[in-house]
């Protein structure tokens, strides 16, 4: 089985002190970061920026995943190479031309990632796997904290992570939204290997934000060493 990996979603931070949450966090061992851009026209909300992003650069040298949850996620690579972040997981819906993105950011030296919404099936994306790094499984509709986990989701990563494996590919599948305790057990025995954490998940498990960090570790590890 793949390492599992951690990775909070930094718009369920303290927002008023984001660059020491992310070096607490750093600190606290967690594996990567996940950075979510929205404008407010694809989806009716407004989260970080580039220029947010950049300021927390310095803050921990782990990788930094940027979902660009945006109406033309294309049009912005360049800005979000310029951040130093690490994957550039762009909204499969909104990418007409996802096979020149991807090459765009191959070029570029980063990762790419798709992130693919609960209603878009594995059979409209199956075709790309070979060209990418990362596959973001929605679990709740993108947008928003705190909504509801949508179980027929566990199906969809079960044959994901089959065909990323029939195919023999290195294709990390991330899972996100109300990714935590009560759910952490059947993303993982789904294939899931990386999991963002957000309000439920991490921001909301202990005030103190290292013992949240250390708690769900130790959840993990207890879930890992049944399987
Ligand atoms: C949703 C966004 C997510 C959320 C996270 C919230 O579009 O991409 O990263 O911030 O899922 O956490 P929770 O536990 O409230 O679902
Ligand atoms: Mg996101």
């Amino acid at each position: 089985m793949k390492d599992i990996k951690i990775c909070p979603s930094m718009v369920c931070a303290d927002l008023s002190q984001l660059g020491q949450q992310v070096k607490l966090l750093d600190e606290a061992g967690v594996d990567m970061y996940h950075w979510d851009i929205m404008d407010g026209v694809y989806v009716h909300n407004f989260c970080l920026t580039p220029d947010i992003i950049s300021a927390c650069r310095p803050f921990t040298q782990k990788p930094f995943d940027v979902h660009v949850c945006l109406s033309d996620p294309a049009n912005f690579i360049t800005e979000i190479v310029n951040t130093g972040s690490d994957i550039i997981s762009l909204q499969f819906e909104t990418t007409p031309h996802i096979f020149r993105a991807v090459e765009t950011i191959h070029k570029l030296d980063r990762k790419a990632g798709i992130v693919v919404n609960p209603i878009t099936p594995l059979s409209q994306f199956e075709v790309l796997l070979p060209e990418i790094d990362m596959v973001t499984v929605m679990t709740v509709d993108v947008g928003f904290a705190g909504q509801s986990f949508i179980y027929p989701m566990l199906d969809k990563i079960k044959r994901l992570r089959e065909s990323i494996e029939e195919k023999n590919l290195e294709v990390d599948i991330q899972v996100d939204g109300q990714i935590n305790e009560k759910t952490f057990m059947d993303v993982i025995q789904a294939g899931a290997n990386v999991l963002v954490v957000g309000t439920s998940g991490l921001f909301t498990v202990d005030d103190d934000l290292t013992k949240g960090v250390q708690i769900i570790r130790e959840k993990l590890d207890s879930i890992i060493a049944t399987l």
